[in-house]
């Protein structure tokens, strides 16, 4: 298993897109749920959100095949005659099915910005994933930076409640319920994909198809399984507004991102390099148009330079036993993200 080279800028290009879109999505997902009461079913903009990528996906082989006949070739032996495959990748797809239903559940009972707080925990239970899943080990000091790191991007993010009228009812309690079991799904599904990405040398348009296409079937088992009765009565794409296409289309790139930046780098990388891209977003708008810094902005960006700094430095302890993915020491894994 080995982290394959790209540029560091065509890195950094995809770290910063998928960071700048996520942070979007979440603030316009929420802004679809509560600013009307009768608003659209949110199991099929998942579902929707399902078939964009797998479009998108087919699309990219079709240019990396070469030509109609090598993808149609590629598709043959990849999803029609490889059942098994197909059913190792419907594993991630059923929990990530979980856990963006439960992104658009958390965001209609949670302010954007506690959401994206509390989602933070996402961080450490990645790390626990990757430790159990991919039995890669972290010293003391990286398992302390991954914490660190926890608490400077909740720092990092925090802002006052948002000024968006909420027109529906809320409940939080529903909203950290979702919320845990989202952070609990991504870190799972995460690793879980890394791992059979990184397995073998299948492309990742091949694999990000495989687990499209059964998210498909199994989010939209989801859409009749909670909407059924609503849709029969109001339709398939009650509520769409141009919002709701916006929330449609970020919610694809962002996941098609999300799927390169684990190829190239690994998921908790992903999580201390968004961290960065957060604060070189703020640090650009800050020169660009003055936007304000606060003090939870600087105590964050601290604790989050300090734990990138302690990740990446040599392991001291003897502990270190199979590290099955990489050879590298790990400030040397750090620097090539
Ligand atoms: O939570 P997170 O990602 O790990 O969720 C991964 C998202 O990417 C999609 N995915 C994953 C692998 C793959 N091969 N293809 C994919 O489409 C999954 O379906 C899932 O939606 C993050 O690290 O914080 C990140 O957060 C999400 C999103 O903000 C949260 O899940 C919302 O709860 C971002 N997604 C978007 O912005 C659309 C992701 O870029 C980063």
């Amino acid at each position: 298993m080995a982290i394959e080279n790209v540029s560091l800028p065509f890195k950094l290009y995809c770290l910063t897109v998928m960071t700048l879109v996520a942070a979007t999505y979440i603030i316009a997902l929420r802004y679809t749920r509560v600013t009307s009461a009768d608003t659209y079913f949110s199991t099929t903009a998942v579902c929707i959100t399902e078939v964009i990528k797998l479009l998108i996906s087919v699309g990219i082989l079709t240019k990396e095949s070469g030509s109609l006949g090598n993808l149609c070739s590629s598709l043959r032996e990849n999803i029609v005659g490889s059942p098994k495959e197909m059913l190792k990748l419907s594993i991630p797809s059923i929990v990530y099915a979980v856990q963006n239903n439960m992104a658009f559940l958390a965001l209609s009972n949670l302010d954007a910005a506690v959401y994206q707080v509390t989602y933070q925990l996402k961080i450490p239970c990645t790390a626990l994933c990757t430790v159990l899943m991919l039995h890669r080990t972290l010293s003391k000091l990286q398992w302390l930076s991954v914490f660190m790191l926890c608490g400077g991007v909740t720092l990092v993010q925090w802002k006052p409640a948002e000024a968006t009228k909420v027109q529906v009812e809320q409940n939080p309690w529903i909203g950290f319920a979702a919320v845990s079991i989202a952070v609990l799904c991504s870190g799972f599904a995460g690793v879980y994909f890394e791992k059979v990405l990184k397995s073998s040398n299948t492309s990742l348009w091949v694999r990000n198809i495989q687990m499209y296409l059964s998210g498909i079937v199994v989010t939209l088992a989801g859409v009749f399984l909670s909407d059924a009765a609503g849709i029969m009565e109001k339709g398939f794409f009650h509520g769409y507004t141009l919002y709701v296409w916006l929330v449609i289309f970020l919610g694809s790139v962002g996941g098609l991102y999300t799927s390169v930046v684990v190829k190239y780098t690994d998921n908790i990388m992903k999580g201390f390099s968004a961290a960065a891209a957060i604060i070189l977003s703020t640090v650009a708008s800050v020169l660009l148009f003055g936007l304000q810094i606060t003090v939870t902005f600087v105590l964050g960006t601290a604790l989050v330079c300090i734990s990138i700094y302690m990740y990446g430095l040599p392991r001291q302890d003897t502990t270190r036993i199979n590290i099955e993915t990489t050879d590298k020491p790990s400030k040397e894994r750090l620097l090539n993200v």
